[in-house]
């Protein structure tokens, strides 16, 4: 691709939804102003007896948390899929179309410890966050078709609880956007007979410009259509459909990817880096899922410093999402971070 047709304006494709995304590049002409400022560095406490994730702690509706030591799953007491909606009752009619959804969601505590976050566990117990994932998506993935594990992070992100944690969400129909990204590999799949994952994972290895980090069977980019400033793909060097066809090693290595890459997300403004993540991996029906290939991604808000974000408005709600920063600008300046934590590096 020639590099001086990506220096003025154009708009780049994304293959897994089919949508357009506007690249500005001269905006960032002007050099790096640097680090503005870094946010408050928060300290909390191991162990918050106010925190309604902690061990042994009191939930809504007259729940008691267990004392748990690594990892903690419960039914979400404000769940906004419910198993049992009456299906009989949904009309359709022309323009007012209804369907109704069954699901239920869960909510993940990654780890006892209130003051952690994925960035800051030991990778033994990542791997537990995995297995714990990968469980989840096998037991829900018996009785649903999509299901959704997500993690949101930090308050500008609308989280409630600094306790790490995720959530999983689980339908009995496909949502927006694993709809689209089974549409796209479906339809790549039958044209040139691949997976559309992988070919492009093929482009980025030979190119190298986009990719952050990789380990033995892992893989870290900003994709060429990324949306969001320090947007990541994560995604196997092999093709694997979903989280529990994981192998031992591959599992080990997930966490070891994870732990490096939220690290360089936390030195990036020095701050405990908020996003929202999730695994797209194909869904749990029993049709055929050859065209799919497992992936997370990672939305990051911040775009300049701990504080300033981007926001989705104007010119991008009513026409199409845009970006400056290019996403090659972007990966480059996630390349170039340590791996040691900003919190012990300072100590
Ligand atoms: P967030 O921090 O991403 O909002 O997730 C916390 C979830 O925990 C949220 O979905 C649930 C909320 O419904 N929750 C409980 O299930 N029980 C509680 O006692 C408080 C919060
Ligand atoms: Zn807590």
């Amino acid at each position: 691709m020639s590099h001086s047709k990506l220096d003025s304006p154009h708009r780049r494709h994304n293959p897994l939804t089919d949508e357009w995304v506007l690249v500005s590049p001269h905006r960032t002409k002007r050099p790096w102003q640097g680090k503005v400022e870094s946010a408050s560095r928060e300290l909390r406490p191991q162990f918050d007896p106010t925190c309604y994730l902690c061990p042994g702690n009191d939930r809504a509706g007259g729940h008691k948390n267990p004392v748990y030591e690594n990892t903690f799953v419960f039914d979400n007491d404000f769940a906004a899929l419910l198993p049992d909606s009456p299906a009989e009752t949904v009309e359709n009619e022309l323009l007012m179309e209804v369907d109704s959804v069954v699901g239920t969601c869960r909510v993940v505590c990654f780890s006892p410890r209130h003051d952690l976050s994925l960035a800051e566990m030991q990778e033994e117990n990542i791997r537990k966050v995995v297995d714990l994932w990968a469980g989840q998506i096998d037991e829900l993935g018996n009785d649903y078709t999509w299901v959704q594990v997500f993690e949101n992070k930090g308050e500008i992100m609308g989280c409630s609880n600094p306790h790490p944690h995720g959530q999983i969400w689980a339908s009995n129909s496909l949502p927006n956007e694993p709809f689209k990204e089974n549409r796209e590999q479906q339809r790549y799949y039958k044209k040139h007979n691949a997976n559309l994952l992988l070919d492009y994972l093929k482009k980025e290895c030979k190119a190298k410009e986009r990719i952050v980090v990789e380990n033995e069977h892992w893989v870290v980019l900003v994709p060429f259509w990324a949306v969001w400033p320090f947007e990541t793909l994560l995604l196997p060097k092999r093709h694997v459909l979903r989280l529990p066809d994981l192998n031992d090693a591959e599992r080990n290595s997930l966490a070891n990817i994870l732990k490096r890459h939220l690290t360089r997300y936390d030195n990036l403004f020095e701050t405990s880096f908020p996003y929202s993540m999730g695994w797209h991996g194909a869904p749990t029906d029993n049709n055929e899922y050859n065209h799919w290939q497992l992936h997370a991604h990672f939305y990051p808000p911040l775009l300049r410093s701990a504080t300033v974000k981007k926001f989705i408005v104007g010119y991008e709600m009513l026409s199409e999402v845009q970006r400056d920063i290019t996403p090659e600008q972007a990966a480059k300046r996630l390349q170039e971070l340590s791996e040691i934590h900003y919190r012990k590096a300072s100590k």
